[in-house]
């Protein structure tokens, strides 16, 4: 296949590094950040809700087209904050193939996290096998829009709406992702972006919470600060999930480049695609030419069988030539603790799940590697 070769002005930074790694943080644009730091030191207001977190706060409302978009610290407390504010209940349905910050944020806000299926195609939650976890107790769905591929919204909402069951969806791979009609951010009750440094925007650590419902926004306002309306003045049940200032500098700080890192993510993927083209056994996960996506994951499965060798030897076989490629999400939450010691959970019977947690490797993209270095990682795939 031809790839379509871009131009990159995407400064390096001098990261340079013999070890590839799954997650080398994208850096933005470095001299507006540093004037933003010098701004922040002569004011010497570093968190609390600055002008920094609020100026963040309106670009990123502006580019989702969302009503709301509050900054938190990070997306695992957003989303304690987000099951918290919809005073969730009981269980709620989520993935077992995500990373363990959602379930164990259920957990954390004392929920029972019930464990759907994903689809065997995109890798995200499964409506049918949501419709099957249904109970009582059940208060809300958690879908993830795992390698910013968007859950099926329609099927999951139609479900909520049946049930009278709130949708929360973890969008920590998300950011700048949508589907034909609207940006992620846009779907469900509310969604929480990661802003961690692995991911396509990263504010070092970080996240939000966008939503289109003021009484959920304004709840999450005060909760996010000890539930403080005004000074000695606290209204409500709070916790501290405030962005320091010099984070939200480095948020604002991608965007001006915001494009180029997507362009350069799709150019490394079509690179790999180019690659790996006709390799059997292995599978290039494609994203639907249909949404919008930031390429952040070049993610591919592999069958044992018709590949040769293991996905875990394959695994190694990379590690030995400093290419850190991961597992993710290996052994799949069901199966870590607390999770795995529930009755429940030891006879669950998630087929598509059990085959990605076996067959599924991410491979290094992003700013800080270039064709050289796919070249030398696909050759590595190849055996070479
Ligand atoms: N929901 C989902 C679906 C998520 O994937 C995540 C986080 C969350 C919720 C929770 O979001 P936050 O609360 O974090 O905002 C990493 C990240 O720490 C985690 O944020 C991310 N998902 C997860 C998928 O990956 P680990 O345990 O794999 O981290 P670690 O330290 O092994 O780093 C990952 C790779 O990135 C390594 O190969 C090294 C590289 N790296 C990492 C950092 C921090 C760098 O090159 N530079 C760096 O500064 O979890």
């Amino acid at each position: 296949m031809s790839v379509t070769k871009t131009t990159h002005r995407i400064d390096l930074n001098g990261a340079r590094s013999d070890v590839l790694h799954v997650g080398a943080p994208n850096v933005g644009d470095r001299a507006y950040f540093n004037r933003l730091v010098d701004q922040i030191f002569q004011r010497r207001w570093f968190t609390n809700d600055g002008c920094v977190v609020k100026e963040l706060e309106e670009k990123l409302r502006s580019f989702l087209g969302v009503k709301h978009c509050i900054v938190v610290c990070n997306a695992t407390v957003g989303l304690q904050l987000a099951f918290h504010a919809l005073e969730l209940t009981g269980e709620v349905i989520l993935p077992s193939f995500t990373f363990v910050a959602t379930p164990h944020a259920a957990c954390w806000e004392g929920l029972t996290p019930v464990f759907a299926d994903v689809k065997r195609d995109n890798h995200t939650i499964c409506p049918d096998s949501v419709r099957s976890l249904i109970t009582e107790q059940t208060s809300a769905i958690v879908g993830v829009h795992v390698w910013g591929n968007p859950c099926d919204t329609d099927a999951i909402e139609s479900i909520a709406r049946d049930h009278g069951l709130a949708v929360i969806y973890d969008a920590a791979h998300a950011f700048a992702c949508g589907d034909q009609r609207r940006m992620i951010g846009n779907f469900g009750d509310c969604e929480v972006f990661s802003f961690h440094a692995t991911k396509f925007f990263n504010t070092f650590e970080g996240g939000a919470i966008a939503t289109n419902n003021d009484d959920l926004a304004a709840r999450l306002t005060l909760m996010k600060n000890f539930g403080f309306a005004g000074m000695d003045h606290v209204i409500h049940l709070g916790t501290n999930a405030k962005m320091p200032e010099i984070c939200a500098a480095m948020g604002l700080s991608m965007f001006p480049i915001l494009e180029e890192i997507r362009e350069k993510n799709r150019y490394n993927h079509q690179l790999y695609r180019a690659h790996l083209e006709g390799v059997k056994g292995l599978r290039l996960l494609t994203y639907d030419h249909l949404h919008q996506t930031n390429w952040q994951y070049v993610v591919i499965e592999i069958d044992e069988a018709e590949f040769g060798i293991s996905r875990d030897s394959l695994v190694d076989r990379l590690h030995a030539q400093n290419v850190r490629a991961r597992r993710y999400f290996y052994p799949g939450c069901h199966r870590m603790e607390p999770y795995g010691s529930m009755e429940r959970n030891r006879k669950l019977d998630l087929p598509n799940t059990e085959t990605l947690c076996r067959r599924v490797i991410c491979l290094p993209t992003g700013t800080a590697i270039d064709e050289v270095d796919i070249d030398r990682i696909c050759q590595i795939i190849r055996g070479y």
